[in-house]
């Protein structure tokens, strides 16, 4: 039976030792009034008129985009700023040299003069939420204050918030303290600082996704990373899929891609024609969360309850699934307008851009309609291939790992690790040319080792050493695999199509999984042979396939020469068995 309104302590009464905080806050930030979320649709709504009556959002055309809003953010405040974030542990070597560090006394007092005040004229919204099922021990819960509207809203489709999170950490009595204000969105004054040692977060000077959404890669990648580490299980940048076979069993697979290389786009993958009856089932598209089970396998929570993700690209061949979600209920940030109010980004075959995404008449010559980081947030109940298991207290099983990067040359389609601390160096490995999900020069070639370069709250070296950990305690490890959709040929053209046409190394991967299909052994790991992989219906030049499983020694040394280096810089922490790893790579390439 619903519980009457009137007779619903007050949030603010909830939790003691959140209302102190709020408290203190208050007095930091002096807000003109301090609004506790509920969570619920009415206050949803409240907020979305609130922001229609500023100007601050545009309503999309009903008929096609009932429920669809358009943000346009500051034109200087569009992606994640890497060169902003800082981990600030007592101890620098804990943070690592894959972070920046800034002595935990000095940023807070850094943090508290930009603060102070900061709220004079605006609303303090408090936030509670939980990342994951509500009723999954799994999951660990936060509390977001902030004084944007339109990050609240964002929250609310993101996470798990309002009353049922607060109540749970009324009962857990520990939470996740995240300190956000849009402050002037100047980007002389923005910081993203992470406290893992007090599981705090502060951040100031910006109102987009990663930098202002609290719960995403602030809390479920860094802060609980760190978290994972010390109870022993594993925060990571992973979308989660469910593969069914046509023989009705399904496997989950968790997989690594850095920002903006297609893990929503794998997530909600639907199989091609000419691989009749595979379906599949989303239960993540950016974040999972990994723990040992008691039968000794890795059970995974997605910690999310929507989803953020690029827009540009998607149409009814590369994403029909996410084409048709996001045409209700869908909060658009930095696309484009047409002249009857519909949203329009790259990509979609049809539609004339008239207002590109800072709102001024579009043209060309000023770059895309879209922003290229231009984002869709909508509900993940909203996506036709979401899976009923996806709120499963317990979790999915995970029957595979996959690590996968976005480069031209060198790594091969797919390649399996030879075992659990193989596929740990296989994945610390990783590389990936750079997207516009981050700030700064886009398609340079870099480091991401589980794509967590700007997401892991600690120091790399310690990370492997816990992944090597984890997996000696898993009776069952999962397999792990290396898979590159963006390896091209001489003329700078794909050599893979893509998108649905991913099932069929998916699929290789599964089979693999019930030992019912073979692999050729390289240096760098095994291989499909061409006739392991279901190339049914599928147009590929015979030539293509020979290039995506081609394994080029030379290439292979120098980029072995260039990990040693890499993986050097981790000095004393760096895991010996990693090392040894290399070099049994290094041997074998002769
Ligand atoms: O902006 S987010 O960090 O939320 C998206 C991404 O870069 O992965
Ligand atoms: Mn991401």
């Amino acid at each position: 039976m619903a519980t009457a309104a009137h007779t619903l302590q007050p949030l603010s009464q909830l939790s003691a030792a959140v209302s102190e905080w709020v408290n203190s806050v208050r007095e930091l930030t002096q807000p003109r009034a301090v609004r506790w979320c509920e969570g619920t649709d009415a206050e949803a709504r409240e907020l979305t008129a609130l922001l229609l009556s500023r100007g601050e959002l545009t309503a999309l055309n009903p008929e096609f985009f009932p429920g669809c809003h358009l943000y346009r953010s500051a034109p200087n405040d569009v992606a994640r700023v890497e060169h902003l974030t800082y981990i600030c542990t007592r101890s620098q070597e804990d943070a690592g040299p894959n972070n920046h560090w800034m002595d935990p006394q000095q940023a807070h007092a850094r943090m508290r003069e930009l603060f102070r005040g900061c709220m004079r004229e605006r609303t303090l919204y408090v936030i509670p939420y939980c990342m994951g099922p509500l009723d999954s021990p799994l999951s660990r819960c936060g509390v977001e204050i902030t004084d944007s509207p339109y990050v609240v809203l964002n929250m609310l489709i993101m996470t798990r918030a309002g009353r049922a999170a607060l109540e749970r950490i009324a009962i857990e009595r520990t939470f996740v303290r995240g300190l956000h204000s849009i402050g002037e969105l100047d980007p002389e004054r923005r910081f993203i600082m992470h406290f893992p040692e007090e599981l705090a977060i502060e951040s100031y000077g910006s109102g987009y996704g990663g930098n202002a959404l609290l719960g995403k890669k602030c809390h479920a990648l860094r802060i609980a990373s760190w978290q994972a580490r010390k109870e022993s299980w594993l925060a990571e940048h992973m979308l989660i899929v469910g593969l069914q076979s046509p023989r009705g069993e399904t496997h989950y697979l968790a997989c690594a891609f850095p920002s903006a290389c297609g893990k929503t786009n794998l997530a909600m993958l639907i199989p091609p024609a000419s691989l009749p009856g595979w379906r599949v089932f989303t239960v993540g598209d950016d974040i999972a969360w990994l723990h040992p089970g008691a039968d000794g396998r890795l059970w995974a929570i997605n910690p999310e309850a929507g989803y953020f993700g690029v827009v540009p690209g998607t149409n009814p061949q590369t994403n029909r699934n996410a084409y048709e979600m996001i045409r209700r209920d869908t909060l658009f940030t930095n696309v484009a307008l047409t002249a009857d109010s519909q949203p329009w980004w790259e990509g979609l075959p049809s539609g004339v851009p008239v207002l590109d995404w800072q709102g001024r008449p579009y043209d060309p010559a000023r770059g895309p309609a879209a922003h290229p980081n231009s984002r869709f947030t909508v509900s993940a109940r909203r996506n036709p291939s979401y899976s009923p298991h996806a709120e499963d207290a317990r979790g999915v099983p995970i029957s595979a790992l996959v690590f996968g990067g976005r480069r031209r040359e060198v790594a091969p389609l797919v390649y399996e690790a030879r075992d659990w601390q193989h596929g740990v160096l296989v994945g610390a490995s990783l590389a990936s040319e750079t997207t516009a999900a981050a700030v700064g020069q886009v398609g340079v070639t870099r480091r991401d080792p589980m794509a967590m370069q700007p997401f892991c709250g600690y120091n790399f070296g310690d990370y492997w050493q816990h992944w090597l950990d984890v997996g000696a305690r898993l009776a069952r490890p999962p397999p792990i695999y290396h898979v590159n959709w963006f390896r091209r040929d001489a003329n700078g053209k794909f050599l893979w199509p893509g998108y649905g046409e991913n099932l069929r190394v998916l699929t290789w991967m599964i089979e693999r999984c019930a030992g019912r299909v073979g692999a050729a052994e390289s240096a760098i790991g095994r291989l499909p042979r061409p006739e392991d992989l279901n190339l049914r219906g599928l147009d590929l030049e015979p030539q293509a396939l020979g290039a995506l499983l081609a394994v080029d020694p030379a290439l292979w040394r120098k980029e072995i020469v260039e990990l040693r280096e890499y993986l050097g810089r981790y000095g004393k922490h760096l895991p010996a068995a990693l090392l040894a790893e290399l070099g049994i790579t290094e041997q074998r390439l002769g």
